[in-house]
């Protein structure tokens, strides 16, 4: 769907509901795909984030109390995190970071090595969140056998009459069903645990430092909630190994680089001690199967008329959903390499 506009009078009026008064623009920011998300400068010189909670998807109360439990945990053990400023369903405010930024794709491959390990420091902090569990804010979110009947049932819906056209992309999902219950079949035997993670783990959304590069604050923690490891370290794969945007239509550009995978994989298993053996033996096949999930998600979106992700033209869905698969590919094509990878920085911890 495409955003949604907002009057400036609208914005204002919701701001001035959260005491800030003085407010000399707000204007969209970022390249999300699910909430709105506004930059709010101040006359004092003052700024912060404004965003509206999608609530077709969310429950906003269920989302603010997980990230609340979350954002103080990690600053009562001295990392930095997000801060609430005020929330009035489903508007929330947060303080804006200064001296940090995001990317939306990464340039130089010690990038990929700050992120992963700004991320795992997230999973490693949150390692003793104590109880009660966070709530499940989308339950079965990264279950590709989950997302797979979605697919069928919006592939055989076919409201928009768009499944003839997209016979190759569901011939690409057909021939990988298999291994699509891989993970979850792990979980549920508990050979690999549940463990409290953010589950939206693409590059744009940690804050890098402007000088240094580190990553500073993990961000966009509507997500945050019980999961798997896995899931977080290949998303990672997914959007800091990427050669070209998420949605290039240029397929000869989108492919997986090597030694992006190697640093993000250094990065990620000097913080992540926690791993036991059976995440540490799916780490490398975690990045192919969580992209080919949201390449599944984003295919469809598109059979279904474009009702979940923001689009911003007709078969955006579509070019995304092949991004994925190309990147699938490429990972297939490299998967001796990225295991080794994974084998050799392992071993050498
Ligand atoms: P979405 O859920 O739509 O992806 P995000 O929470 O990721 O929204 O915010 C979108 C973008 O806004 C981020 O990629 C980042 O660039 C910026 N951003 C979000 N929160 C902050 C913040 N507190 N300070 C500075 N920039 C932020
Ligand atoms: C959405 O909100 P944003 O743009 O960070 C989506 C993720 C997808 C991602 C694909 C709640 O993330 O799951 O991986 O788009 N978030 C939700 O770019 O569905
Ligand atoms: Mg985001």
């Amino acid at each position: 769907m495409s955003s949604r506009e907002y009057a400036a009078d609208e914005l204002r009026d919701v701001l001035a509901g959260m005491g800030v008064k003085d407010v000399v623009s707000a204007a969209r920011y970022g390249s999300g795909h699910i909430n709105d998300t506004f930059k709010v400068d101040c006359a004092s010189g003052v700024s912060y984030i404004l965003q509206r909670i999608n609530t077709d998807i969310f429950d906003p109360d269920a989302v603010m109390s997980n990230i609340r439990r979350v954002t103080e945990h990690i600053r009562a053990k001295g990392g930095k995190s997000l801060e609430v400023v005020a929330y009035t369903r489903p508007w929330r405010l947060y303080a804006f970071i200064k001296g940090a930024h995001t990317v939306d794709l990464i340039t130089e491959a010690g990038q990929a090595y700050k992120a992963a390990s700004a991320f795992a420091g997230f999973q490693d902090a949150l390692a003793d969140l104590p109880a009660p569990r966070l709530v499940d804010i989308i339950p079965n979110f990264h279950n590709t056998v989950s997302r797979l009947a979605q697919l069928d049932a919006a592939r055989a819906a076919d409201v928009k009459g768009r499944a003839a056209s997209c016979g190759p992309e569901l011939d690409f999902v057909d021939a990988r069903r298999a291994e699509a219950a891989t993970i979850v079949e792990l979980m549920a035997r508990g050979d690999i645990p549940e463990r409290t993670t953010h589950n939206d783990t693409k590059i744009n959304n940690v804050m890098l430092d402007d000088a240094t590069g580190e990553g500073t604050h993990v961000i966009d923690l509507d997500t945050t909630m019980p999961g798997c490891a896995l899931y977080d370290f290949g998303d990672m794969v997914r959007t800091s190994t990427a050669n070209a945007a998420e949605d290039e239509r240029d397929l000869a550009k989108v492919y997986s680089r090597n030694e992006y995978f190697e640093q993000l994989v250094r990065g990620y298993l000097c913080k992540a001690k926690f791993l036991n053996e059976a995440e540490l033996a799916h780490l490398a096949f975690s990045g192919r199967l969580i992209t080919l999930t949201i390449g599944i998600r984003f295919l469809t979106d598109y059979l279904a008329g474009d009702v979940y992700f923001h689009t911003a033209c007709d078969d955006h869905n579509l070019v995304r959903a092949r991004t994925q698969f190309k990147m699938v590919r490429s990972m297939e094509e490299q998967a001796a390499d990225y295991e080794g990878i994974v084998r050799a920085v392992a071993r050498g911890r």
